[in-house]
């Protein structure tokens, strides 16, 4: 048993909890052990050998002795693979279906004697013995997929759903080496506080609320995804393996000029518990990829301008006195604060949708007051709801049978806040959509937006993983089956019905919906954000690895809880936090109960003056961030990107965790340690700003840049254009000088800040003229704006 489990269930989540996780974990275990398959080793399946392929719209379907192989080029150049009669669909990951096929794409024999499929972007290499070959147009290997192993599951469950006679299939377990080249760094996984690039090891694909704080060295968190990013000299390529099930990722590095001078590959090994056979595969620029895997599993949502803004939050605001004074002392001291989040201690007794009308005994017009000074109030929702006949939330689930059963056919109980809870089976089409329903009871208190937590989905259990068996059943669209396959995109699920329920009941706004765990395609609903990192400088520099990693995932809209969630940071780390939060897409305050405070007066005044600079630079940078926000909406490419995101080629950049890109124009390089006023930045190459001081540095290399407490090295790209809020909150543009002989250039996408018009686009482009810096907008001779040039005889 795990102490430490048991300690927590019995301890942290109160005694009376304790006991019933206790309860929860020996359920789980006689159901679990009663209902699911036992798997024996068995021996495993392998393709055999080719046999004949046929030609289908895209590419061909390739027949081996015992298995077949799909291959389909979908128009926008994304190879679909599908083993074992796997087809795209159905899936949860694809945004709008499977893309249509790419008729020009070829089969043809390989002169090798398997065969070949031939396309536009990239070219697929089947052998006779089922290994499969990602190759550049011109020929470059960039991956090899072996002949992936089967074991066909022996016994099937006897649940309940059985007898019912659903589709469901009982997925075989299977194996996939991949093959990938010396120099290749692995990027993705979802969010991974190890990364951004994957150090060598292993990655379960099993989405997991780790308990607690976590730092560097825990894995899985809440959202993981099978979508990796790899970079390599020969080329990127970004795999999809759309399959939901629980799995693991072994990754081992490879050797560049190993011993005898030969390179030894890289390679990783996919082990999935079930589940179908199927992957996609994106070949291009770092840019292209998350283009194309954004096309094919949604467009990231659109955050409302505000909520660029800076938030607050705290657990255990405890009434809505507190409220007010907190956001009087953002107001008194001239703080900008966009948004206020309201975590469970505003419900009454932990039922959700509900308000704690003592403590908060007006909530719609407390939201309102606080409307008219400028601050929304987000409201979390956790998908648990307390099993309490006669509570309406419970009722109203029960009547339309929203919550999942166990094996037994009973009502699944677990354990949460409120005690004895049952969880909404969100695959299910009409649960989700008397979810989206409940949402209208948020939006009546004043809420703006909302914050899905708890949703891996946790239920405290004294040892194991702390969810529902995974014998629980689920809906799937009506394929039934059980938790198995359903739990990692529980959270997606319920993203769904959320953004759904926002938009019918307020069509004109764009929802504001963040997730704690989620999954391929999360973006389609909104954003996520750490989850209970650790206050401790290593916490802070595993909350960039998130954001950058999850950016590559297709996930752009992210940011840490700033000064760390459990624990009382020291003034510098809440600092340092705090200047790296500013310049990352969610820009949220928050902290665990206990954990004392995080508004920025609370840390002494040096940290309250240098955070009010930081507050400055982002209000500042507004103009630049939603432009970047439209950009992610539009392209796929993350507001915050790897430095090697336009130079994948230079390998010194590859394993850079302490430093990021800002859109095109900024690179950004926080202090993650402690006592730093100085610290070496990697640059990728060109002429770079200080944005502070205008001091020039030349990429690529090394460079040793100030990092004073007042602030973190912001540094700007020669010839780019930044578009930023003047005193007047007009836009203007800070302009940085091209190398001579050079021309730059930028972008500003604006529109009313909410709603679904089309922003207005303008580009700026920047050259010389004679010793002067002349900046001009696309179809007019004027830049249209106030502009400062800078770097020009700084
Ligand atoms: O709702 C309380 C917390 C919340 O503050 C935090 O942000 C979430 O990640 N929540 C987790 C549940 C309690 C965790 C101990």
């Amino acid at each position: 048993m795990d102490v430490r489990g048991l300690v927590r269930s019995l301890g942290v989540v109160g005694s009376v909890n304790g006991w019933r996780s206790l309860r929860d974990s020996c359920r789980r275990y006689r159901l679990d052990s009663r209902y699911l398959p036992s798997r024996g080793a068995g021996r495993a399946r392998v393709p055999g050998t080719a046999r004949d392929a046929e030609p289908v719209p895209g590419g061909g379907l390739i027949h081996f002795t015992r298995s077949t192989l799909r291959v389909r080029v979908a128009v926008g150049g994304a190879v679909f693979c599908g083993w074992d009669g796997a087809d795209p669909e159905p899936s949860y990951g694809l945004g709008s279906g499977c893309p249509e096929a790419d008729t020009r794409a070829l089969l043809e024999p390989d002169k090798e004697g398997g065969w070949r499929i031939v396309s536009e972007r990239v070219l697929v290499v089947v052998t006779t013995h089922g290994a499969v070959e990602i190759r550049t147009p011109g020929g470059v290997l960039l991956r090899r997929d072996l002949p992936p192993r089967w074991w066909d599951a022996e016994d099937a469950p006897t649940g309940e759903a059985d007898r019912e006679g659903t589709a469901e299939s009982v997925g075989s377990r299977w194996v996939l080496r991949s093959e990938l080249a010396a120099d290749a760094a692995l990027f993705g996984l979802g969010g991974r506080a190890a990364g951004p690039r994957l150090p060598q090891g292993s990655y379960r694909l099993w989405n997991t609320d780790p308990g607690g704080s976590f730092g560097p060295q825990d894995d899985p968190l809440y959202i993981t995804m099978p979508v990796q990013t790899v970079v390599s000299d020969s080329g990127c390529h970004l795999v999809f393996h759309d399959c939901t099930w629980d799995g693991r990722l072994m990754l081992r590095d490879g050797v560049v000029g190993a011993g005898s001078g030969h390179d030894h590959p890289a390679w990783c090994e996919l082990r999935m518990d079930g589940g179908p056979l199927r992957y996609w595969v994106l070949v291009g620029t770092p840019a292209r990829l998350l283009q194309g895997w954004t096309g094919l599993t949604g467009q990231p949502a659109l955050p409302p301008r505000w909520a660029l803004g800076h938030q607050h939050s705290r657990w255990g605001f405890g009434n809505a006195d507190e409220v007010r004074r907190v956001v009087a002392g953002y107001r008194v001291r001239g703080l900008p604060l966009s948004a206020l989040h309201l975590d469970i201690d505003h419900y009454d007794g932990h039922r959700i949708f509900t308000v704690d009308r003592e403590n908060f005994p007006d909530l719609p017009g407390l939201a309102a007051r606080l409307r008219e000074d400028g601050v929304r109030t987000v409201s979390i929702v956790d998908p648990a709801a307390k099993a309490e006949p006669g509570w309406e939330v419970y009722d109203s689930g029960t009547r339309v049978g929203a919550f999942c059963r166990d094996a037994r056919g009973r009502t699944a109980r677990g354990t949460v806040w409120p005690g004895a809870a049952v969880f909404p089976d969100f695959t299910s089409p009409d649960t989700r959509k008397w979810w989206s329903g409940l949402y209208a009871e948020r939006l009546a208190q004043g809420f703006a937006g909302v914050w899905h937590d708890m949703n891996e989905p946790t239920s405290f259990q004294a040892w194991g993983d702390p969810s529902l068996p995974r014998s629980t059943r689920h809906a799937l669209e009506g394929r039934g089956g059980d938790h198995r396959e359903a739990h990692n995109v529980y959270a997606l699920l319920m993203a769904r019905a959320g953004y759904e329920g926002l938009l019918e009941l307020r069509p004109d706004q764009r929802p504001f919906l963040f997730s704690r765990s989620g999954w391929a395609g999360m973006q389609r609903y909104g954003g996520t954000w750490s989850g209970d990192v650790a206050t401790e400088w290593e916490g802070l520099r595993a909350s960039l690895a998130l954001v950058v990693g999850l950016g590559l995932c297709g996930v752009p809209y992210s940011g840490p809880d700033v000064g760390g969630f459990s624990g009382r940071p020291s003034p510098e780390l809440y600092l340092r936090w705090f200047q790296l939060g500013a310049y990352l897409p969610f820009f949220r305050t928050h902290s665990a109960i206990g954990a004392g405070q995080r508004e920025p007066w609370e840390f002494g005044p040096e940290v309250l003056g240098h955070a009010r600079s930081a507050l400055e630079s982002r209000e500042r940078l507004m103009p630049y961030l939603y432009t970047l926000a439209h950009e992610a909406r539009r392209t796929g490419a993350p507001y915050v990107r790897p430095l090697w995101w336009n130079e994948p080629g230079d390998r010194d950049l590859r394993g850079v965790g302490d430093a990021f890109l800002l859109g095109d124009a900024l690179l950004v390089a926080p202090v993650l340690d402690p006592g730093v006023v100085r610290r070496p930045v990697r640059l990728p190459a060109g002429r770079w700003y200080d944005r502070d001081t205008g001091e020039v540095f030349e990429g690529p290399g090394r460079v040793t840049v100030d990092a004073p407490l007042r602030r973190i090295p912001v540094l700007a790209r020669a010839g780019s254009v930044v578009p930023v809020a003047g005193p007047e909150d007009e836009v203007e543009l800070e302009v940085w000088a091209p190398e001579q002989g050079r021309t730059g250039g930028g972008v500003l996408l604006t529109d009313a800040g909410d709603g679904w018009e089309d922003p207005v686009e303008e580009r700026f482009t920047v050259r010389w003229e004679g010793d002067r810096v002349v900046v001009g907008r696309e179809g007019c001779a004027e830049a249209g704006y106030g502009v400062r040039v800078r770097g020009v005889g700084e």
